[in-house]
């Protein structure tokens, strides 16, 4: 019999370019069919067809709170109703930049946007708009959306389909792009000498989480803060991923480095589209219609997306989310290892707060390089294993576990157990 899930993946297959609208979901590299999702509550998913999975991909990380938390919902609902878009501004703006601001303080001002993309992408325009320059650093396996000067030896979908460098994104403009090593603060250094006053910023993932995840090295940020200042350069955090999640300031409270600009997403939209850009003021000074940097967007500040956002991160604060995100992420870990030593295989686990991954290679995995020895087929088959056993992780090696408030400990439990027999079959 043919599941609903198949009819849909025929059909989006004629229609959708590669049946889906964001890469990484068409399950290419871990084989099998993907599924079309029907519903979510907390934890769990169904799809269409009513298989139930404890996900752990939680709208790539947007989901903090768990699926289809009920005073998101209620916020959205409400906002709802009293309209869904204006393209004026309205008050939830800026209660939502005064919040950004309040716990990311390397933040004067900020601008929302509609997705991590239109906020990385205007970070490297003002970035050169401020510095007079044009030359960008990035660092391989860092994914910083789809945007031309960003889709240089990229990570997530890029790289799971083996295509980290874009056609179709002009040699001139790639050119300008220059790609290095994680976590080697020296390429850094010896890269700022040769393009003297050539650089405009450094932009990083500050924890890389789109290439499996893994951590930067002690003092990598502090020498890429003190390069920038140096060479007169802006520092660029892309905390889409990490903002609000590994802490509530993020990768920059805990690694104690302070960017000139910071990229963020997911978490602040509780769901809905949203990014959002900010740092000093006398650089987001430089945007329309104060300045010369022109950027803008009918949906930007939409009422739904902010009451979402506004509500779910201060529920976050609320219920104390980062200590729990903590507690539970212990728990996985305990599990995870645990399974790992028994399977005798080489594996690598990283965890941070609520954010995991299994590389398939021995460690220490510090940088792309490392990323990219693990085995993908031997990945693929444990994602499959953990699957048929109702636990979806994310259908690539080169992405990131994500854990919400709203996994509770059977669920930990149960995730262990899969894990268990999925590694026990390799
Ligand atoms: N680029 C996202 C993962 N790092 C995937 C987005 C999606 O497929 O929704």
């Amino acid at each position: 019999m043919t599941s609903r899930s198949s009819e849909l993946v025929a059909r989006a297959q004629k229609r959708i370019p590669g049946g889906v609208n964001s890469p990484v979901r068409a399950f290419r590299n871990v084989g099998g069919e993907l599924f079309f999702v029907a519903r979510g509550e907390g934890a769990r998913i169904w799809d269409v067809d009513g298989n139930e999975y404890i996900d752990y991909v939680g709208s790539w990380g947007a989901a903090i709170l768990g699926h289809a938390p009920k005073v998101v919902v209620e916020a959205v609902r409400d906002a709802a109703i009293r309209g869904l878009s204006f393209g004026i501004p309205n008050p939830l703006e800026v209660e939502m930049a005064e919040l950004i601001c309040e716990w990311m303080p390397s933040i004067d001002k900020v601008r929302m946007v509609n997705s991590g993309t239109e906020a990385t992408m205007s970070c490297i325009r003002l970035a050169r708009a401020f510095t007079g320059r044009d030359k960008i650093i990035k660092f391989d396996g860092c994914y910083h959306g789809h945007a031309d000067p960003l889709l240089v030896k990229t990570g997530s979908g890029a790289l799971t389909h083996g295509r980290p460098s874009s056609a179709g994104v002009p040699r001139a403009f790639a050119d300008l792009t220059i790609s290095l090593p994680f976590n080697n603060a020296d390429l850094v250094r010896k890269t700022f000498q040769k393009n003297k006053n050539g650089i405009a910023a450094v932009i990083l993932e500050a924890i890389p989480a789109n290439a499996g995840l893994y951590f930067p090295r002690e003092n990598f940020l502090s020498a890429l803060r003190e390069e920038c200042t140096t060479n007169g350069a802006l520092l660029i955090f892309d905390e889409v991923i990490t903002g609000f999640r590994v802490a509530r300031g993020g990768a920059q409270e805990i690694y104690g480095v302070k960017p000139d600009l910071t990229a963020l997403g997911k978490i602040i939209g509780g769901g809905l589209p949203v990014g959002a850009f900010g740092g000093r003021a006398e650089i987001m000074d430089q945007l329309s219609p104060d300045g010369p940097v022109y950027q803008a967007g009918t949906l930007s500040g939409n009422p739904l997306a902010l009451a979402a956002g506004l509500t779910q991160l201060r529920e976050l604060a609320r219920i104390n989310g980062w200590k729990l995100l903590e507690e539970i992420g212990a728990q996985f870990e305990e599990f995870a290892q645990a399974a790992i030593k028994d399977a005798t295989l080489n594996i690598t686990f990283h965890r941070l707060g609520s954010l995991f991954c299994l590389f398939f290679a021995e460690g220490p995995i510090v940088d792309l390089a490392g990323a990219q020895r693990s085995d993908l087929k031997m990945f693929a088959r444990f994602f499959q294993g953990c699957l048929k056993r109702g636990i979806y992780f994310a259908p690539s090696q080169f992405e990131t576990g994500f854990i919400s408030t709203a996994h509770t400990p059977e669920d930990i439990e149960r995730t262990g157990a899969a894990m268990r027999e999925a590694l026990g079959e390799l």
